[in-house]
């Protein structure tokens, strides 16, 4: 391959050869699952082709971050899930003879240009849905195969970075995400199935896996403890090995299909909509050469294992997991993700004590410094359908970040999304309103504004999701 348009193929060719030139390189990468990834597939096919290169990585590659960079003495220069977007202080820092940049990325390019661009946008592919960075990296990973090499079983990584960027939209990978996943099987690194479309069939105990699937909220068993605990206990399943609770992996395919129907009865009985039963499958993503149980297996639980490394800085905790570093680094993201989880829970249980403040058509809540601001969005995610939350308005939620600066994050419903709601538009429009910036999707946007600036935000916010339902 393996480019998934020849136009596409012959810029990767030009690309490696010109890593391939290069003394030695800066891999530089975006800091969350799929620049982790990016960074992960990048670095063995450097490795692979004998090509020295040190790492470096951003959560934003921003004018002072490239100017750091221009300062190394690095000569060429490889940004991965990221450097598109910024392409204008890039090409202005090549012009100057400070570093020649080769980019794989998926983001929309600023408007400039560059030799060494690899982008999906650039060839006519969707870049949010089709490519990912990690899959830019791996179709550069081909091209920098050595003759009697074979980089395909890096589709696994790619794979695990599409599905943590969100691409796998309703459930599955498609266009070019899908011939890296055909690359992965025939590699044996990566397998797909059908099958409950829940979180954590690897590594959740299943009352919870029950409990804390609320992609689909199945009332009885969604954010319900008991009643997850009682629809478990009326399957006449055997729940528990030794003294653990069994997790879905651990059940036969028997075990799986009893749970399945009387899951999908329940649904029904419960007036779960056909859409939203849909939604209750999907294809997985496992890989093979993973061990069984770990989170490792699955590619949704990897990447979340990913995101617990970056969201608390330590990419290179990450990178090394992606590495295959099995022993170390594997503990320590393990122990990020717990404290990722015990994080979530006290900032959820916060908000249910705290509760929020409900305007005419949207609900807030203000963490201050509670909660952390990188994970404020997930929380207010989590506590919509929950005590006091309305399912039925978006939910804004603001916590410190530094000085002088608020953090915001916005989380709507795909019930909302569908009679208009735009977050990614509210976030834009109510946040420059203010001096901030922001943007994101229609269901979940972000924004940072000016301290102070709180109110006359909310009302902004207020205004243009009453537009948009209108
Ligand atoms: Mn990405």
């Amino acid at each position: 391959m393996s480019a998934p348009v020849p136009e596409m193929a012959d810029r990767a060719d030009a690309c490696a050869e010109r890593l391939r030139a290069a003394d030695e390189v800066l891999l530089a990468s975006h800091i969350d699952a799929d620049g982790l990834t990016s960074a992960a597939v990048a670095a063995s096919a450097l490795e692979r082709a004998g090509i020295p290169f040190g790492t470096l990585f951003s959560k934003q590659l921003d004018e002072a971050e490239i100017a750091g960079i221009a300062a190394t003495d690095y000569d060429t220069v490889l940004f991965t899930d990221f450097g598109s977007g910024q392409l204008g202080v890039i090409a202005e820092r090549e012009a100057a003879g400070d570093f020649t940049p080769v980019i794989a990325d998926h983001h929309q390019p600023a408007d400039a240009t560059t030799e060494h661009h690899l982008n999906p946008l650039l060839f006519g592919l969707d870049g949010s849905s089709e490519l990912s960075g990690a899959g830019a990296s791996y179709v550069l990973a081909r091209a920098l195969e050595p003759a009697d090499g074979d980089n395909r079983d890096l589709a696994a990584l790619a794979v695990v970075g599409a599905v943590g960027d969100m691409q796998a939209t309703d459930g599955e990978l498609v266009g070019a995400n899908r011939k890296i996943v055909t690359e992965g099987e025939a590699a044996g690194t990566v397998e797909t199935g059908t099958d409950l479309a829940l979180y954590g069939k690897q590594t959740r105990p299943l009352p919870k896996l029950l409990e804390y699937a609320t992609d689909v909220r199945i009332p009885g068993i969604s954010n319900d403890q008991n009643g997850a605990l009682r629809f478990l206990d009326g399957l006449g399943l055997e729940l528990r090995s030794g003294g653990d609770w069994r997790c879905w992996v651990d059940l036969s395919h028997e075990e799986k299909r009893t749970l399945t129907n009387a899951l999908l009865q329940h649904a029904i009985d419960k007036g779960v909509r056909p859409g939203e039963i849909d939604a209750l499958f999907g294809t997985t993503y496992t890989l093979p050469a993973e061990p069984a149980g770990t989170e490792l297996r699955d590619a949704s639980e990897f990447s979340t294992l990913l995101n617990a490394t970056a969201r608390y800085e330590r990419a290179d905790v990450g990178l090394a997991v992606c590495l295959g570093d099995r022993d170390g680094a594997l503990d320590r993201a393990r122990t990020l993700l717990s404290n990722h989880r015990r994080n979530l829970s006290e900032g959820l249980q916060w908000v249910r004590e705290e509760g929020v403040t409900r305007e005419e058509h949207v609900q807030w809540f203000d963490a201050g410094d509670r909660i952390r601001e990188t994970i404020v969005g997930i929380v207010a995610g989590m506590a919509v359908g929950t005590d006091g939350v309305d399912r039925g308005r978006p939910i804004v939620a603001f916590a410190e970040k530094g000085e002088d600066e608020v953090k915001v994050s916005a989380r709507g419903t795909p019930g909302l999304t569908r009679k208009g709601l735009d977050l990614s538009a509210v976030m834009t429009e109510a946040s420059r309103a203010v001096g901030g910036d922001g943007g994101g999707h229609d269901v979940a946007a972000g924004a940072t504004i000016p301290e102070g600036t709180r109110e006359e935000f909310v009302e902004r916010v207020d205004d243009v999701v009453g537009e948009q339902l209108s």
